[in-house]
């Protein structure tokens, strides 16, 4: 897309909701009308104890949270729970770990053990492990990583006062060294920390601008954790997350924009705004990295009833069945789609994939 200035998208972010919903419908239509939406699990690999003093986090070590520092995990445990995922119906996996940076050494060489069994699974892989060094994503890379989420939060203004040991130019060059490597770039933001619009306006301005656009863009509602600076936020006004996908969703069309942290605090019809206005992935198991997410059946149930399906699996390499069979209200009829995801995609249907 063509720059955009702030003044348009602040525009857009002003606009009257149902107008705003009607043009990011048709772009949503426009560029996704197959109603897919990706279910991608997280996993906190490495939690709590982090350098980095982010006033949202509850991982911080600056904060006094229920958070402590924990053991990285093996490599075992983690493809323990990628199967788990894949078995759920995720296609996408993604590891966090609670560092500023990566360091050479042998946490990193297991994340790339990690990586290497994810892929083997056969799902998508993501890890989000604070700033990297090109030499550090291109291991990435060849390990077989397919994305890497980093996110910039907010505006550049507003950055500072949410976190003051790293910059924005730190995550930008991040985020460069990602591109470069040839991984797909995960980045958006949180409302809810007490920015102004302009500030909204500024991040949507920004993610926008990066050449090229990011595949994943992730928008979080504040999970305001006590002992963190910012527990006494309100709530977000759900129609506010509405507006920030819907914008979202017009500025960047070809992205996957992902309905991110604070589902918990949602109702259903509130979600089912945000994957009207555009959103198209969810994060899916019931824990994020520290917090609550919804239960996976109610996740299911929701997008069944908004005739939404899940997407399909990359094909497996061992080429063995991926997905125990599945009650499908037209099996019966003789339907005969041996797989869930083929009854899904015939019949509208979400399920686990
Ligand atoms: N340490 C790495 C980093 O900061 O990039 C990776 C993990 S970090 C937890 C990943 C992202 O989670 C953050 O960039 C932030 O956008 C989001 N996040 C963390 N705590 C949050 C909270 N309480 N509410 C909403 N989003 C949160
Ligand atoms: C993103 O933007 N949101 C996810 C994912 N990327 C890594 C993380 C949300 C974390 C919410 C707080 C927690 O559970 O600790
Ligand atoms: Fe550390 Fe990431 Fe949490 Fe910031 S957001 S404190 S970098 S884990």
């Amino acid at each position: 897309m063509a720059t955009v200035s702030r003044e348009e998208v602040r525009t857009l972010l002003d606009l009257p909701l149902l107008p705003l919903l009607d043009k990011a419908r048709a772009v949503h239509l426009a560029h996704h009308g197959d109603n897919e939406v990706q279910l991608c699990t997280l996993l906190s690999v490495k939690t709590g104890g982090c350098p980095e003093d982010c006033s949202y986090c509850p991982q911080s070590s600056h904060h006094d949270t229920a958070v402590g520092a924990e053991r990285m995990l093996d490599v075992d445990q983690v493809i323990a729970s990628a199967r788990r995922a894949k078995d759920l119906g995720s296609t996408r996996f993604c590891m966090g770990a609670a560092w500023r940076e990566v360091k050479d050494g042998p946490a990193f060489d297991r994340v790339v053990d990690m990586v290497r069994g994810v892929k083997d699974l056969g799902l998508e892989a993501c890890a989000t492990l604070g700033m990297l060094t090109g030499p550090q994503a291109e291991r990435l890379k060849e390990a077989g990583l397919d994305a890497y989420n980093h996110n910039l939060d907010t505006s550049r203004e507003a950055y500072r006062s949410i976190i003051k040991t790293r910059t924005y130019d730190d995550r930008l060059r991040t985020l460069q060294n990602v591109r470069s490597a040839g991984i797909s770039v995960c980045c958006g933001g949180i409302i809810g920390m007490g920015e102004a619009l302009e500030d909204r306006a500024e991040l949507l301005r920004t993610l926008a601008s990066l050449e090229p656009q990011p595949e994943s863009v992730p928008i979080n509602a504040l999970v305001a954790v006590e002992g963190t600076p910012l527990a006494d936020m309100p709530p977000v006004d759900p129609f506010d997350l509405v507006r920030m996908i819907a914008v979202a969703r017009i500025l960047m069309p070809k992205s996957r924009v992902r309905l991110s942290a604070g589902r918990s605090s949602l109702t259903r019809e509130a979600q089912a705004m945000c994957l009207f206005a555009g959103a198209n992935s969810i994060f899916y198991g019931e824990k994020l990295l520290t917090t609550a997410n919804p239960e996976e059946a109610a996740d299911l149930e929701l997008l069944r009833t908004l005739g939404l399906t899940t997407l399909a699996p990359v094909a497996d390499a061992s080429g063995s069945p991926r997905h125990s069979e599945h009650a499908c209200a037209n099996k019966g009829a003789g339907c005969g789609h041996k797989h869930d995801h083929e009854h899904a995609h015939a019949h509208g249907e979400a399920v686990a994939e």
